[in-house]
């Protein structure tokens, strides 16, 4: 089992697409063990985004994610580093596949509309950024035997 932090950034929040991002992970089989509606602070989003300090686009993504309230989820699921990122579809719109969020919902890079970790291991350290341990729940869904194989 892997575990990924997901974002519905600013921009789905604002524009009501918080439901279908958790549908379409929901649907998929993933498990939500975490959630909260949360406004970014300054110093939350430099910690996020480190890796890209200094890029010419870093400014305005600090802004961005930090200009409105954003739905921070920790899902679960086998592979879900890649099954997540793959809904989600490529980072620039226009480059991600039609059926997923990002081609279906959005155009500009900078208004992407959702964040997912990028690596399993970035995957528990994103959520330990983003969630306290007893904000996280760990549960069995009555469906899993059908959705994980294992
Ligand atoms: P992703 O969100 O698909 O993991 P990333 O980690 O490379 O993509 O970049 C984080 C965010 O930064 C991305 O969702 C949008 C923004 N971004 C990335 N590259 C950009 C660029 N060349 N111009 C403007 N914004 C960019
Ligand atoms: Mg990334």
């Amino acid at each position: 089992m892997e575990r990924s932090l997901v974002l519905v950034k600013p921009d789905g929040v604002q524009r009501g697409l918080v439901g279908e991002v958790i549908a379409r992970l929901e649907k998929r089989g993933l498990l939500l063990v975490g959630a909260k509606f949360m406004q970014v602070s300054r110093e939350l989003a430099e910690e996020h985004y480190a890796i890209h300090k200094g890029k010419p686009f870093y400014e305005g993504l600090i802004a961005y994610i930090t200009s409105s309230p954003v739905m921070a989820m920790a899902w679960e699921g086998p592979s879900a580093i890649a099954a997540i990122r793959q809904t989600m579809g490529a980072t620039r719109p226009l480059e991600a596949a039609p059926g997923t969020i990002r081609h279906d919902f959005a155009l500009e890079v900078g208004r992407n509309l959702t964040h997912a970790s990028d690596s399993p291991e970035n995957g528990l350290n994103e959520t330990a950024l983003w969630f306290k341990n007893d904000e996280l729940t760990s549960w069995k869904r009555a469906t899993d035997p059908w959705i994980f194989e294992g």
